[in-house]
């Protein structure tokens, strides 16, 4: 099942499949609506967890952002902890 798909039945809560004003706005922006936070986070930790070992790590986290500017950032501060964290 696609991502829209499940985007769609969830916000379907009568399950008539149709969206109503109330259940298109659950649809259009899940993000404002706890009853869809499962879905976004299932979502983003699919598109995120890159290994799929179901948890984000930092490098995940950060993902094509940071290749370069931020990794630079981050082992040019001062805060070792991260820089450890980091390259272990
Ligand atoms: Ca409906
Ligand atoms: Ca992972």
């Amino acid at each position: 099942m696609n991502e829209d798909k499940k985007m769609f039945l969830l916000a379907d809560q009568n399950r008539d499949s149709q969206l109503d004003k109330k259940e298109f706005l659950l649809f259009s922006h899940p993000e404002e609506h706890p009853e869809m936070f499962p879905l976004i986070l299932e979502q983003t930790l699919n598109e995120k967890d890159l290994n799929k070992d179901s948890f984000i790590d930092f490098k995940e986290y950060i993902g094509d952002r940071g290749k370069d500017v931020h990794l630079f950032y981050l082992f040019s501060t001062k805060e070792n902890d991260i820089t450890r964290w980091l390259t272990s």
